[in-house]
């Protein structure tokens, strides 16, 4: 009946495509940034014939280099709430909840990403989106004024508002309706130079934390970084400085491993740009960059647990070899192969059997270890598909001052992001659990 709609992903994928190429032209060094880490992708296949081997397998070979997420920020729980709707005609629906407060930075966040596995595999595509916490600003007549800012305006297009209602009444959007559609929703992220303020308001909003200037004071919420995916990450953050890029000081999220871990991320510093004011003086804004990241296996609660506790025990640096070097031996208590990883229950895996496994009695009972090493099952490591908190904190903090102290009076507030958001959000390791469950139910082993 619907046969005539356009899938989901493939909405996403054109936004996605479409949202690189007006950022590409927006912030050129991150047009640099793309075809650093397409290089080194490259290198990295060349010189490992086996790594090119499984990314073909898995049909990944093409778009390698292509953007796995963005970031946008934005001021009230209406326009989360709009986003939404927006994102779920993509197939991007709010996973994972994070309390940046507590990190120095007024805001809470979730990812829209895709869930299902299919829909992961054909494009990954998020975006982690950040909701301003105005009560977090202390001054009461600034706050008020911030609100009324943000009142006054409409991050949308009335086109965009028009098409969303079209699709939740239809279903679907025919290929004209969603190439319309991905156009006017590229228009709430795109750069303005003209802030909507005059420049007591900026300078008093970016007194507060430059992060509220750089959600209130503009008509949109541009986006302000897009962040592909690298095979070698530590190499593009060494060979950053010889394509003019500099980089932020230190690489987040785990050290470098046999069998990878989560999620580890870099950025090149944000940008000095040109903004204008409403009562005609001019100044600059310092907020959108260019990421990279190279994920690994999730992690369950256990092994989150122990990620969580031995990233604390690590701390910090100023120098990134001397930080790896450190979280290297701090992260030796976090065990680095495979069947470790399985039989202490830290990591998920997606199960199936082999080819030559298909006629073997598998129960309940059976050692799951024993059948992976006779050929029988193999097992995948499930790929990390959500953020990490601390690291999200450090690349905030990189890229809008480093002002620390915790805002949040120790208190995040799930509840309150989630009435504005208008849903809950998904529990990201009932997702991995979820699937490595199934796997195992197709194999015969629960
Ligand atoms: C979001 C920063 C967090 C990540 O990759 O952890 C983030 C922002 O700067 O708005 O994108
Ligand atoms: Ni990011």
């Amino acid at each position: 009946m619907d046969a005539h709609w356009v899938s989901t992903d493939s909405i996403r994928e054109d936004f996605s495509q479409a949202m690189s190429a007006m950022y590409q032209q927006e912030v050129p060094q991150y047009g640099t940034l793309l075809r650093l880490v397409a290089e080194v992708n490259q290198q990295v296949l060349t010189q490992d014939p086996q790594l090119a081997q499984r990314l073909a397998q898995a049909d990944e070979l093409d778009r390698i280099s292509v953007e796995r997420h963005g970031a946008i920020r934005v001021g009230t729980a209406a326009e989360l709430n709009m986003l939404r709707q927006l994102f779920a005609i993509m197939g991007m629906y709010p996973v994972g909840y994070y309390d940046l407060s507590q990190a120095g930075v007024p805001v809470h966040s979730t990812a829209f990403r895709p869930v299902d596995d299919a829909a992961l595999r054909r494009n990954p595509f998020r975006l982690f989106t950040s909701l301003l916490r105005l009560e977090l600003i202390d001054d009461v007549a600034l706050r008020q004024q911030a609100s009324e800012i943000l009142a006054a305006r409409d991050i949308f297009t009335p086109r965009c508002r028009q098409l969303v209602e079209l699709q939740q009444q239809q279903g679907g959007f025919t290929a004209g309706q969603a190439e319309e559609f991905v156009s006017e929703a590229l228009e709430t992220f795109r750069w303005h130079q003209q802030t909507t303020v005059d420049s007591a308001t900026w300078q008093a909003l970016s007194q507060q934390h430059r992060l509220v200037a750089d959600v209130v004071c503009f008509p949109g919420c541009h986006i302000n970084h897009l962040t592909p995916r690298t095979l070698d990450i530590d190499r593009v953050q060494a060979l950053m400085p010889q394509q003019g890029i500099t980089p932020k000081a230190i690489i987040e999220g785990p050290p470098q491993r046999q069998v990878p871990i989560l999620l580890r991320q870099t950025s090149f510093k944000a940008l000095d740009e040109a903004v204008r004011f409403r009562d005609g003086q001019q100044g600059t804004h310092t907020a959108r960059f260019g990421e990279i990241e190279q994920r690994g296996v999730a992690l369950t609660r256990k092994g989150r647990e122990l990620y969580d506790r031995l990233l604390t025990q690590a701390g910090s640096g100023a120098d990134n070899q001397q930080h790896q070097q450190h979280l290297a031996t701090v992260f030796s208590a976090f065990p680095d192969d495979e069947a470790t990883l399985r039989q202490q229950q830290l990591a998920w895996f997606e199960y199936r059997r082999s080819a030559q496994g298909q006629d073997h009695l598998i129960t309940p009972a059976s050692d799951i270890e024993q059948l992976i090493a006779a050929g029988v099952l193999a097992a995948e490591p499930i790929i990390y598909e959500d953020f990490l908190p601390v690291s999200a904190a450090g690349i905030f903090q990189s890229n809008l001052g480093s002002e620390t102290h915790a805002r949040s009076q120790g208190h995040a507030s799930r509840e309150q992001f989630e009435q504005a958001l208008g849903t809950a959000v998904r529990d990201e390791i009932e997702l991995y659990a979820q699937r490595e469950q199934a796997s195992r139910q197709r194999c015969g082993l629960l």
